[in-house]
């Protein structure tokens, strides 16, 4: 579908000229503009916090406490496609239609009517973009991708605060023989090489919808920032980051399979990316400087996309030997979405360099390769990484 902004205005059966006057009434979607010339991110981006990739901000996983399990929405990471929009919560609908609703005219909806009408519910879970650890391809594989030079912090873990999707769905009368869900964004058209994609938009199954997925408005009990989707984003737990649509306008519910340039050109390697790898940081920024001690206790957390982590095994030799971390209890059950801390007590390190590796496995048994599959992208990259730091 091309869905341009004329077409998503008239859908929402409101005045073309919402911000009148403006010359970015011209460009920008209705209820959301973006800051001409001022900055892609807007929250605030502390160094000690972030590594800047421009529209995208990656998390410092030296930064993170190791006694919150959750992470603070200040601190984390944002992915733009193209740069954050500001959207008034007063002139902001979502637009549900499509040929698998029994009116394919469908509905519109303000947050408030969401929060109001359906069951509120909170999910815990790993967020991760597709392209974490695509560095590591260079670095550690010596190949070439394109796309952002993530290293490991792409990722965080929210709880989320919304409602969920297969409520709404039901309620705006969805048909058995629906099967295809297309989420688009209120941010502005991605252009690539001059080619205009449109909006971010990406197709998903009826059956991720009813089963898990989410319409947001909060993260850990606050409102969401502009940077994380305000006033509304979807959340698909356990699937790549690529597919929670941030500024929602509208989901197309459908009786055939909807397509997109993000599920056909983009985020696929032999077919759409759907579920998260296993992957793992440690709690330190790369060459660390680690004081000589008769114990040091290291920390990290590993995660899955499909099922809680089983177990983490860890080398401080650079691969010769491992041991078990001590994986914690997780402090916020919710399917085994989140993430698992863990502590290692490396004793008796001889000062020098060393290279430290974690490898965790789910409860389904995935693991984490020595190498991982290489595709241009960079998509997915869980092989274990190897972690220099020196003890001094
Ligand atoms: N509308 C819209 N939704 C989007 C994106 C975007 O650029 N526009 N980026 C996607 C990608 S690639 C990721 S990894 C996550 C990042 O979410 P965050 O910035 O809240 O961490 O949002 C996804 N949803
Ligand atoms: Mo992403």
């Amino acid at each position: 579908m091309t869905d341009t902004r004329l077409r998503r205005r008239s859908l929402l059966g409101l005045p073309v000229a919402a911000a009148a006057g403006s010359v970015l009434s011209q460009v920008a979607p209705l209820a959301a503009r973006a800051v001409a010339g001022g900055p892609a991110i807007l929250k605030p981006l502390p160094p000690e916090w972030f590594i800047d990739h421009g529209t995208n901000a990656e998390m410092r996983w030296d930064s993170v406490d190791p006694k919150d399990y959750r992470t603070p929405q200040s601190r984390l990471f944002v992915r733009n496609h193209t740069r954050t929009p500001i959207i008034d919560e007063a002139d902001y609908r979502l637009r549900i239609f499509g040929d698998g609703l029994s009116d394919p005219a469908g509905v519109t909806l303000a947050v408030a009517d969401l929060r109001r009408r359906f069951t509120n519910v909170e999910v815990t879970a790993t967020h991760e973009c597709t392209g974490n650890g695509r560095s590591f391809f260079t670095t550690q594989q010596g190949q070439s991708v394109s796309g952002t030079a993530w290293t490991l912090g792409a990722v965080g873990t929210v709880t989320w605060q919304g409602v969920r999707l297969g409520d709404v769905l039901r309620s705006a009368g969805l048909r058995s023989d629906a099967v295809s869900v297309l989420s688009t964004g209120l941010d502005p058209s991605y252009v690539d090489k001059g080619v205009d994609y449109g909006p971010v938009r990406r197709p998903f199954p009826v059956a991720k919808a009813l089963d898990d997925a989410v319409l947001a408005w909060g993260v850990n009990g606050e409102r969401l920032l502009p940077d994380h989707g305000f006033p509304l984003r979807l959340v698909l737990p356990g699937w790549v980051g690529i597919a929670s649509t941030k500024w929602l306008g509208s989901l197309e519910v459908s009786r055939s399979e909807l397509t997109s340039p993000w599920n056909t050109k983009w985020y696929n390697v032999d077919g759409a990316l759907t579920v998260n790898p296993v992957r793992s940081a440690w709690e330190l920024p790369r060459d660390a400087r680690l004081p000589a001690a008769r114990k040091i206790v290291l920390t990290g957390r590993s995660w899955s996309g499909t099922a809680p982590i089983a177990r983490v095994d860890v080398s401080t030799d650079g691969g010769e030997t491992w041991s078990a971390a001590r994986v914690h209890p997780a402090p916020q059950p919710s399917r085994g979405r989140g993430w698992s801390q863990w502590t290692y007590v490396w004793r008796d390190a001889a000062p020098g360099p060393h290279t430290l590796l974690a490898r965790a496995t789910d409860g389904l048994g995935r693991t984490q390769p020595d190498v991982a599959a290489f595709n241009p992208s960079g998509y997915f990259f869980d092989a274990v990484v190897r972690h220099p730091v020196t003890v001094v």
